[in-house]
């Protein structure tokens, strides 16, 4: 248990979690914090430093998945230069080929994406592999079994979790505190479980204009006929529109495109 010294609270510098620090023990559990070494990173929300990749979490059904708030969280993570990965939970559930599908997309993109189920075990191993020595921040709708998740590898209840049909209307969400969760050997991982939310703030330094950077499998065709000036959304021959007809880019991942780069004009004619 560490305080942090006068002198880092005089200099206003506020410890968050995940931050790496030096620390002068005092007693073999009491010490006092003297530095905080810099941050590689850090988030907002959750106010967490020092993170290696984030986990998207959908789930095959119950909730349907959120392609919206999927692609979103990805924009958000590349803005962010994080890797990210895909976790669809409730495996066993999923309808027919749709979770496979879902699964087919974003890997042919380029995000490692695993379909598991945390009721059956299948998949667990591949998607623990992937925290193998990285701290990781889940991200995701509620419902999907972030919490579950993280009880099931830190093999104690350590979060809360709540039946999706107990929970009334949005903005009710099971998850309150975050935490950095030690994942226990051989994983040797960290595990950041996040409240549940439906909206997220996309980053303030993210342009409309460069949205098309942040959709890997849009930067091939984001230099398109129309230069650097293209929105593609209505120019006539527009590289991105042309990938679009071939198949080349997914309706849903253009669909979110168009939908973000709406929400990022709007912002940016408010300045
Ligand atoms: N069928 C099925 N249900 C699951 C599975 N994993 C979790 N659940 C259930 O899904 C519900 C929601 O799980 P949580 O872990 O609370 O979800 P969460 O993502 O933490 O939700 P928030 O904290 O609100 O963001 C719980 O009732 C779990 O028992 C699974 O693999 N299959
Ligand atoms: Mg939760
Ligand atoms: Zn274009």
């Amino acid at each position: 248990m560490c305080r942090a010294r006068g002198r880092l609270r005089q200099e206003d510098v506020k410890p968050i979690v995940g931050d790496r620090v030096r620390c002068e023990l005092l007693s073999p559990d009491t010490g006092v914090v003297t530095e905080i070494l810099p941050r590689r990173n850090s988030l907002d929300r959750p106010l967490v430093a020092n993170v290696d990749q984030v986990l998207v979490m959908a789930a095959a059904s119950e909730p349907t998945p959120n392609l919206a708030l999927i692609d979103r969280l990805l924009v958000t993570a590349e803005y962010l230069g994080l890797r990210a990965v895909l976790g669809i939970n409730k495996a066993d559930l999923a309808v027919a080929d749709e979770a496979m599908d879902l699964q087919k997309l974003y890997q042919s993109i380029g995000y490692p994406s695993f379909l598991f189920s945390l009721r059956t075990k299948m998949g667990l191993a591949e998607l623990k592999a992937q925290l193998e020595g990285r701290v990781t921040v889940m991200a995701g709708q509620s419902g999907v079994g972030k919490s579950s998740l993280l009880n099931t590898l830190v093999e104690r209840p350590v979060a809360e979790t709540g039946e999706v049909s107990h929970r009334r209307g949005m903005g009710r969400h099971t998850t309150k505190l975050v935490e950095l969760l030690p994942l226990p050997a051989p994983i040797e991982g960290f595990l950041v479980d996040t409240p549940g939310f439906s909206r997220l703030q996309l980053p303030e330094g993210l342009l409309a204009a460069e949205l098309s950077w942040y959709f890997p499998e849009m930067r091939p065709f984001a230099d398109c006929r129309f230069g650097s000036s293209c929105m593609h959304l209505e120019e006539p021959g527009c590289g991105i529109k042309e990938a679009l007809a071939s198949g080349l880019i997914a309706q849903s991942r253009y669909n979110s495109y168009q939908q973000l780069y709406g929400e990022l004009w709007e912002r940016e004619r408010r300045y």
